[in-house]
């Protein structure tokens, strides 16, 4: 007798359904007979078989199966559309343990995803691909998908899918096995129990081929979507049977015994090897060593041509050479002057989480807009330096420091209009914890190119400094 169990691959409880617990806080969102809730399984099995659950990353897509992470006992990333093999690039190749799993549907994969998933496996990224291919949208409505048969109504071919006017079905089992990166390339089909078991052995042939960094795994399988098909469960079977499985032949395309990709970090330099890159200068030594409490999140903002993205990229490298954590976001129009522009950058004694900003703890405001932008963001406590050459509202919180300082007008009687946003900057590193005025001087000869503005720019450090004794 056949004892069906829950893996431990997946969750005790799926509280998508049921938020409170209860009775159907066993069941998943799909649809019945639908063919997620198999392959759902067929991993989590794995998964607990394979000992695996503890450094897997599951990175679910968009389409029915997005809900993915209410299921996996597993890290989860749930990824924006198509996405999941560049996210699973970037998580592989910094965490040199993990077994990423993407999991996508042919919307996500086969249209908006294919330049993801062709690139990532042209690299042999180390990842396990799951491609759930049920020739249809499921989640939107049953729209046509790349994978749509000729001839298959869908929401949008309602006469039927035409070579002329839609072109033909990809099979993307036979585009990923054109290209030289991946190990193993398989496609399997949910459309009987044998093709199951086949599944399931495919699924832990992808697996181990992840344990063993042997590189890139691609499961194609043809699955049933009853609900998009207009169809019972069992007439989904027989119609996969008929005529998918006719047009997607199902077989093994590949299984190397040559390893493609040894590691996933081999690319990635050491900490050493980028400063010297972010550096190319001599004494690359931490200035001070200096240690956080909080995490600092500085927004510096105004418009194009105030050089407030380089004063981001000033003020993270000085951080960097103060032994601290750092990351830049820049954030810019399309025009190349005049235009917003704004720095996002997060400065932590330990590695940062997220380079986003959504509540900084000081704000450089270059410019009045950049002012009326970001003034109600700013944590209680925090710090808003105003450019008050330019900005002529006040500040209307009263629950943070404010420094207003004409920066403009202090560059411009130094002669060198361009430096403002040292100023500010200057103003900033005087009044927070970190990083060192030194660290922002050591990096200034290294990042400025032109040798000329380094005089300057240092003597208007000194300016900020006078203006800051008040
Ligand atoms: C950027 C973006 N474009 C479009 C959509 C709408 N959308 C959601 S799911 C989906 C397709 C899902 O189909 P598939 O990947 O085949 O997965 P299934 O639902 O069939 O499992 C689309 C187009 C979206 N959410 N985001
Ligand atoms: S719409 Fe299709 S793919 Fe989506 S849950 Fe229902 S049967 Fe599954």
């Amino acid at each position: 007798m056949v004892k069906h169990t829950k893996p431990k691959g997946f969750y005790d409880e799926f509280l998508r359904k049921a938020p409170e617990g209860g009775p159907a806080a066993g069941t998943t969102h799909y649809c019945p007979g639908c063919g997620h809730g198999t392959v759902h399984k067929l991993i989590a099995e794995a998964i607990e078989d394979m000992n695996i659950g503890d450094r897997t990353i599951f990175l679910s897509p968009v389409g029915c199966s997005v809900f993915a992470y209410y299921y996996m006992d597993a890290g989860n990333i749930q990824c924006a559309h198509g996405r999941a093999p560049a996210v699973g690039t970037g998580v592989i190749r910094t965490r040199d343990d993990a077994i990423v799993i993407s999991y996508q549907g042919d919307g996500d994969l086969a249209a908006i995803g294919t330049a993801e998933i062709v690139h990532a496996a042209n690299r042999g990224e180390n990842m396990a691909v799951f491609f759930v291919n049920n020739a249809i949208y499921g989640m939107t409505g049953g729209q046509l998908a790349p994978t749509s048969l000729l001839g298959q109504t869908t929401a949008t071919t309602p006469f039927g899918r035409l070579q002329e006017r839609e072109g033909g079905p990809i099979h993307m089992a036979e585009v990923i096995d054109a290209l030289d990166g991946p190990v193993f390339v398989e496609r399997t089909t949910l459309s009987n129990a044998a093709g199951v078991m086949k599944t399931r052995k495919a699924v832990r042939q992808a697996l181990s081929n992840q344990v063993e960094r042997r590189g890139f795994s691609f499961v194609e399988i043809l699955s049933p979507c009853p609900v998009g098909w207009k169809m019972t469960p069992v007439q989904s079977r027989v119609w996969m049977k008929e005529e998918m499985e006719k047009n997607f032949e199902v077989k093994k395309f590949r299984d190397r015994d040559h390893v493609t990709r040894s590691s996933g970090r081999m690319n990635l330099m050491d900490d050493d090897a980028l400063l010297e890159l972010l550096l190319p200068a001599e004494g690359k030594e931490a200035v001070s060593t200096a240690k956080l409490e909080e995490e600092l999140r500085v927004k510096i903002c105004g418009f194009g041509g105030q050089g407030v993205l380089s004063a981001g990229t000033l003020l993270a490298n000085a951080a960097i050479v103060d032994g601290l954590e750092a990351t830049w976001l820049p954030s810019y129009g399309p025009e190349m002057r005049g235009g917003t522009a704004n720095a996002s950058v997060v400065i932590s004694s330990l590695p940062v989480g997220s380079p986003v900003i959504a509540r900084p703890t000081a704000l450089l405001a270059m410019n009045g807009p950049s002012l009326d932008s970001f003034e109600d963001d700013v944590v209680s406590g925090g710090l808003i330096i105003v450019n008050s050459s330019l900005v002529k509202q006040k500040v209307k919180r009263d629950d943070v420091k404010v420094i207003y300082a004409p920066v403009s007008a202090m560059a411009s009687e130094a002669g060198f209009i361009k430096g403002a946003n040292i100023v500010m900057l200057a103003l900033y590193l005087l009044n927070a914890e970190a990083p060192s005025l030194d660290g922002l001087k050591s990096v200034i000869p290294r990042l400025i190119k032109k040798k000329e503005l380094v005089d300057v720019n240092l003597k208007l450090i000194d300016r900020a400094e006078e203006f800051n004794k008040g």
